[in-house]
């Protein structure tokens, strides 16, 4: 219940809500099975070593992965970014380019300005058409033989559109540029094949695919992820140290320095099974007759524009009221019991895009309803009453 209403929660993109399978398993760890990973003989520690590694076992499938090696513990897609970003450090020079599009949310975008900032690479940018596409050919005529890496979003938090990645990734490399995809909006609504994305690196975040916060993954080929520099040096990476010299263990452990986020790695694990057990084809089908649904409803609106109509669009409804600041919006809408983001969505450059400086976001997920989508509505229609605008 959200001011006396039952909770209508249309904030998904940002973080979901949470099954109760995925609770309890965080709770059997922390009071029957708890210990650090990877380092006890006691029966405690390989317990909590088995459910932490079952998260990456499961993993393979959902991913598509070649393997184990292939799946590295982060703590969200931002981290999972700046490891990648920071790895690549040694095969950048001066003038070489990264190629991202207007559309990338800022963790897809500040890591690889720094990288360019540490190398004298330099950030291209591809352009988007009106209705949140980037234009293939203009996106193909910045690729050239200075292309290390091409980073865009699978699926696109701001506007929904799912990109072309496959076509995208054939493009990069036909100039032999290396291919990263932020899946932070991807690995909840659509099943994800690495191999069929044609890939190099794939992210997510846990928190968004019903799991806990505090928990990502970053995949990578393994040839690929075998040249990564380590970002974080420290324990559990290493095999043998020395005041001379380290050596490193093997992945994925070479990746993940310190006491992992535990927890959260089981929680990731039981939030698999559940998306697994619901089906993620279904998902996806209910996700998309709502967002028709939720379109048809909204876009009628008078004095409402939609941010974000590309044809092939995740179920994420972003959009701005004449007159009605995105926050006033929010606001009113919060008032009804109805949880949506106003606000750049840490995407700034996108907004600039459109010439807004913020859009309202309804964003969907399996558990929401065509009634949430009504009241959506209405709660619209009552604040350009109230605004009289
Ligand atoms: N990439 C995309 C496409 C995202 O949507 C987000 C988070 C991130 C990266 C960063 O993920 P994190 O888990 O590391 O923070 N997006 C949003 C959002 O749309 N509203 O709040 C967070």
């Amino acid at each position: 219940m959200r001011g006396g209403k039952p909770l209508v929660y249309l904030d998904n993109a940002a973080s979901t809500q949470k099954p109760q399978a995925v609770i309890d398993s965080i709770t059997r760890f922390y009071t029957e099975r708890y210990s650090n990973v990877h380092r006890g003989v006691h029966e405690l520690s390989e317990l909590a070593t088995g459910d932490y590694e079952a998260t990456r076992e499961k993993l393979i499938p959902f991913l598509n992965a070649a393997g184990r090696e292939e799946i590295i513990f982060t703590h969200g897609t931002t981290e999972a970014i700046n490891l990648v970003a920071h790895g690549l450090d040694a095969r950048f020079k001066p003038g070489d380019e990264v190629l991202l599009s207007e559309m990338e949310h800022h963790s897809n975008i500040v890591p690889w300005q720094m990288l360019c900032e540490r190398t004298g690479a330099v950030l291209r940018v591809a352009a988007i058409d009106d209705d949140g596409d980037i234009l293939l050919d203009a996106f193909e005529d910045l690729l050239n033989k200075r292309t290390r890496m091409v980073v865009v979003s699978h699926t696109s938090n701001a506007l929904g559109t799912r990109n072309p990645v496959e076509r995208i990734a054939e493009m990069a490399h036909a100039h032999g540029a290396l291919v990263l995809l932020d899946g932070a909006q991807a690995a909840p609504h659509e099943p994800i094949d690495v191999e069929a994305l044609g890939c190099d690196f794939f992210v997510l975040s846990g928190h968004k695919m019903y799991g806990p916060t505090g928990v990502g993954v970053l995949w990578g080929r393994r040839d690929e992820l075998e040249g990564l520099a380590p970002l974080l040096g420290g324990g559990d990476m290493i095999d043998t140290v020395t005041f001379e010299k380290t050596t490193y263990r093997g992945l994925p452990h070479r990746l993940e320095a310190g006491t992992p986020g535990i927890a959260g790695v089981i929680g990731l694990g039981a939030a698999i099974d559940y998306l697994n057990a619901v089906g993620i084809e279904r998902i996806a089908a209910h996700e998309h007759e709502l967002l028709e649904y939720g379109t048809d409803r909204i876009r009628r609106i008078p004095g409402l524009r939609l941010i974000g109509t590309a044809k092939r669009k995740a179920a994420i409804l972003s959009f701005v009221v004449d007159g009605i600041h995105a926050h006033d919006m929010g606001t009113v809408l919060d008032l009804n019991g109805v949880a949506v983001r106003a606000g750049h969505h840490c995407a700034q450059p996108l907004m600039k895009r459109y010439g807004v400086v913020a859009t309202v976001r309804a964003s969907i997920a399996m558990y929401n309803t065509r009634a949430d989508l009504d009241c959506l509505a209405e709660g619209i229609v009552q604040a350009i009453e109230m605004f009289g605008a």
